[in-house]
């Protein structure tokens, strides 16, 4: 890990919580599960915030060494993404194809479900979350079926917490899974640790009460690194 990995995650924590993206309260995961925290990556909805973001998502990618052909955002909430990242990276040198899909197949005009450039080479699929990793491995078949490499992911946050299967918990995290058992590079620019070492460093009774809280439901949903 670079040496200034740490601060940087740290600075993207206080960056979501701040544009309140990072929220904390009650929510239900998309695996059912109350969270005291959630992470709305549609709420970095202005033009600075979002230029920022891609600037974090370019600085974890680039000290991450991790290589790559060019980009791919996952419809609908990575395609933003994955085309703001593209911009930054040209911005510092480095112009790479991107490409997103469509939910729906269009049967007209151009047709199919995949947008932008040819899909070839290492893709790199952009997101904002992983929690069970549903959403990794649809991308994953599409890059494979167009005849391209699903080689490596790009995340904002890792939850860093128990898969499920066939409606269980698992003892991995789905960036766990990614990495070992689909063989793809992951980084994410924060993790669920890094949101604890800010909730510890940050002071105020109500920010005590959410660590508390976050630690409560890292006991029972969490795994290791
Ligand atoms: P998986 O596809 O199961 O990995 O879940 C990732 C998705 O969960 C994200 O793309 C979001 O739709 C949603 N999500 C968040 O956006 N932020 C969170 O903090 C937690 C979730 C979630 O539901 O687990």
């Amino acid at each position: 890990k670079p040496v200034d990995a740490g601060t940087t995650a740290q600075e993207f924590v206080r960056f979501a919580v701040d544009a309140g993206v990072l929220g904390f309260g009650q929510f239900k995961t998309k695996a059912g599960r109350m969270s005291p925290y959630f992470f709305n990556a549609g709420l970095f909805h202005d033009g600075a915030t979002l230029g920022r973001l891609a600037q974090f998502y370019a600085k974890a990618l680039l000290d991450s060494g991790i290589e790559f052909d060019m980009v791919f955002g996952p419809a609908y909430k990575g395609i933003p993404l994955a085309a703001t990242l593209a911009v930054e990276l040209a911005r510092q040198g480095r112009n790479v194809p991107f490409a997103y899909n469509r939910k729906e197949a269009k049967d007209h005009g151009e047709g199919g479900t995949l947008v932008g450039a040819p899909l070839a080479g290492r893709v790199l699929i952009v997101d904002d979350v992983m929690s069970a990793g549903t959403a990794a491995r649809e991308s994953i078949a599409l890059i494979r079926q167009a005849g391209a490499t699903p080689h490596a992911m790009l995340i904002a946050l890792d939850r860093q917490e128990k898969a499920t299967e066939g409606g269980g918990d698992v003892e991995y995290s789905a960036v766990q899974y990614v990495r070992r058992t689909l063989g793809l590079k992951v980084c994410a620019i924060a993790t669920l640790a890094d949101l604890l070492l800010y909730l510890s460093e940050t002071r105020g009774a109500e920010v005590g009460q959410h660590r508390e809280r976050v630690l409560a439901y890292r006991q029972r949903y969490g795994v290791g690194e």
